[in-house]
């Protein structure tokens, strides 16, 4: 039975490669930090994550940077009139305690510009994630497939 798992757990090891890692800051969970392989000419490109605050206070994700780009910004996509568009949050981004804010493709996300490298498949993009309260804390995202609607397949 006990070999049986492992051997289910290597599987699925081997079977996700770029399967995006969880970390841990203070109250803060931050979870399936993902993006999406650009084409070669791009030269901006999105950033997604899962954040959960698992304190009594609020925080605020106030600034990304990563060495991907020239520039990493925290950005929202909101309706104006019929037209989707896309914003700066200059204030940042409240965590709300007991709140889960994902960023994810239609919705808020990290925006990189001017990409000093195409994003490739499988590949890493290190990005430091920074918080009003607790700190800063360096993670990768993992590059899925171009145009993924998801982080890849549903963790169990
Ligand atoms: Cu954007």
């Amino acid at each position: 039975m006990f070999i049986r798992i492992l051997c289910l757990i290597a599987a699925t090891l081997l079977a996700s490669p770029a399967w995006a890692q969880d970390y841990k800051l203070g109250s803060l969970e931050i979870s399936q930090p993902w993006t999406r392989a650009t084409p070669p000419t791009a030269k901006t490109g999105g950033g997604f994550v899962t954040i959960t605050n698992k304190g009594a206070t609020p925080d605020r994700l106030i600034a990304v940077r990563s060495t991907a780009s020239d520039k990493a910004e925290i950005h929202e996509m909101k309706m104006d009139g019929n037209v989707m568009r896309m914003r700066e949050l200059d204030k940042g981004l409240e965590i709300p305690p007991g709140a889960t804010v994902e960023l994810k493709p239609g919705g808020l996300h990290i925006m990189f510009m001017e990409l000093k490298a195409p994003f490739a498949k499988d590949a890493k993009v290190p990005v430091t994630l920074v918080f009003e309260k607790a700190g800063s804390i360096d993670v990768e995202l993992a590059v899925q497939a171009m145009g993924a609607a998801t982080p890849g397949q549903p963790r169990h």
